[in-house]
């Protein structure tokens, strides 16, 4: 049968790691392989049932499979940048977590990273405040991460660091002395040149990214914002396809969409059956057709545009009352930054006057679960419910649609409703693609997704299980490895 039509082309861009057939060479950690130093924000805590933040489940797979050092801030918010660290072991992991003072959190975490770098990533300059002051606290941590890691280093570590909290830190290291291989990978979208150019630390942002050994970017469209940003704005840069060099300097550039341990992630969902699930959860029973979302609270995830979308599906489809309803699940993230309060506020306010509107005694439309809930009942849930609505406004990959597919029974599965500006959509065509700004659609999408045939529902879920399954955390992470292996 004929699925969606074919994707529009992709831009010509940097080496496709998805098309290497020797990848599976290099899977394996047996030999004399450089030991890995993760350096990222903060360290997941790996024994954790519940980690709601891509990152930290993206990153936890990959570097358990791999083993080494995770070093990062420790996640506490009273101790002194550079006081003392805190080592613990997890399996093969050694995971180093370091202190940082709460006006240095303030400045480098809430207002330079999330208070600018993330909306002007995610293409938001409505909310990007400018500081000097901020970026300023930016560069102190990201020294103060580069002085602590320098003495626990050997001399053949492979450093690899991860996100917009840290783009300076190989710059640091470098100066420092460092001479191990650097790479960098970007969890978030990198945007255009016209956006990323409105903070005036772009200059700075840019050197930064070039100490790195090689970039790693989730799609085809970053890849090719930095390399037109560079031809806009650094005439001296020779773009090649995988390669860029500046004066003395060159480094590699890649696109290495990351995904999961479908597998485990699989099997999760079908550990517990419909019945138990209900009995753990705060879902209602009644539905018979349930619609989820899993979300960090984030304006990038365009959680009130769903709620919209699902008002006008009741509203367009009044016969769909009391047979279906939507879970939200969103847990609280970054609630020191000003944009997060609001759109819990907006969020809150939309619920009420859904459940206002339509709910009855004996059902409830819309449950909005503001907590989060461990990662064994997301699984099954996502396993039972007959849309994933996986709707940001802008995404850097979005792993909750690739575990949404993972979780789905073959033979009698959902939907995945996706949107067309989540790094996921690049490779995930055969979801219901939408634009996330589009109410209207949105909500004739659900309801194609609520009324599809069971034959169409299996076509498009194996060609997308295929892709989740072939292209997992532990390949992105050995792709991504082989190619900084391969820089010079
Ligand atoms: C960043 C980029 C990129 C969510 N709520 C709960 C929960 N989660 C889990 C999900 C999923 C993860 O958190 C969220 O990952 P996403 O990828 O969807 O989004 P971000 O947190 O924004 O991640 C993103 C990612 O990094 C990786 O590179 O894909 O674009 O923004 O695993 O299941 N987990 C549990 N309870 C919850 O309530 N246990």
């Amino acid at each position: 049968m004929t699925l969606h039509p074919a994707p529009p082309p992709i831009p010509a861009a940097s080496y496709d790691w998805t098309n290497d057939e020797d990848l599976s060479s290099c899977l394996s950690n047996e030999g004399s392989q450089p030991r890995l130093v993760v350096v990222s924000n903060r360290v997941a805590d790996l024994s954790a049932s519940v980690q709601s933040g891509g990152l930290a489940v993206g990153l936890a797979d990959a570097i358990r499979q791999q083993g080494g050092m995770w070093f990062g801030w420790d996640g506490k918010r009273e101790g002194q940048t550079g006081g003392p660290m805190q080592v613990s072991e997890h399996g093969s992991v050694t995971c180093v977590g370091i202190p940082i003072s709460p006006e240095d959190f303030t400045e480098y975490y809430a207002e330079y990273a999330n208070g600018l770098l993330w909306p002007l990533f995610h293409y938001r300059l409505d909310l990007v405040h400018i500081s000097t002051n901020a970026f300023e606290g930016y560069l102190r941590v990201n020294e103060a991460f580069a002085r602590q890691l320098m003495p626990m280093l050997q001399p053949d570590d492979t450093i690899w660091i991860h996100d917009y909290h840290l783009i300076p830190l190989a710059g640091i290291l470098r100066r420092l002395g460092c001479r191990q291989k650097i790479g960098f990978f970007l969890h978030i979208p990198f945007p255009p040149p016209e956006l990323l150019s409105a903070t005036p630390d772009h200059d700075a942002l840019i050197e930064g990214l070039l100490a790195y050994d090689l970039l790693g970017f989730q799609t085809h469209t970053d890849v090719n914002n930095l390399k037109s940003y560079l031809a806009a704005h650094k005439p001296d840069a020779v773009v090649g396809q995988d390669v860029i060099r500046t004066g003395q300097k060159r480094l590699r550039v890649g696109r290495f969409p990351i995904g999961i341990d479908a597998a485990e992630f699989g099997k999760l969902a079908r550990e517990t059956s419909p019945e138990a699930l209900l009995a753990k959860t705060p879902v209602e029973t009644p539905a018979l057709q349930r619609i989820l979302g899993v979300d960090r609270l984030d304006y990038s995830k365009g959680l009130p545009e769903r709620f919209k979308a699902f008002d006008e599906l009741l509203l367009s489809h009044p016969e769909l009352g009391k047979h279906v309803n939507f879970v939200q699940i969103t847990p609280p993230s970054r609630g020191e930054v000003d944009a997060y309060a609001d759109i819990r506020a907006e969020l809150e306010q939309l619920a009420g006057a859904i459940n206002g509107r339509f709910a009855d005694i004996d059902w409830t439309p819309l449950q909005h679960i503001c907590r989060p809930l461990p990662r064994d009942l997301i699984a099954p849930l996502m396993r039972h419910s007959h849309i994933g609505f996986v709707t940001p406004l802008r995404d850097g990959m979005n792993l909750v649609a690739k575990e949404y597919v993972a979780a789905q029974d073959p033979d009698d599965p959902g939907v995945l409703i996706l949107s067309q500006f989540a790094g996921a959509a690049e490779e995930m065509q055969e979801a219901l693609i939408v634009n996330p700004y589009d109410t209207d659609d949105m909500a004739k999408q659900l309801y194609r997704g609520l009324t599809m045939p069971l034959e169409e529902r299996r076509a498009r879920h194996a060609a997308l299980l295929s892709r989740v399954t072939d292209f997992g955390a532990k390949e992105w992470a050995a792709a991504f490895l082989k190619e900084l292996a391969r820089s010079i």
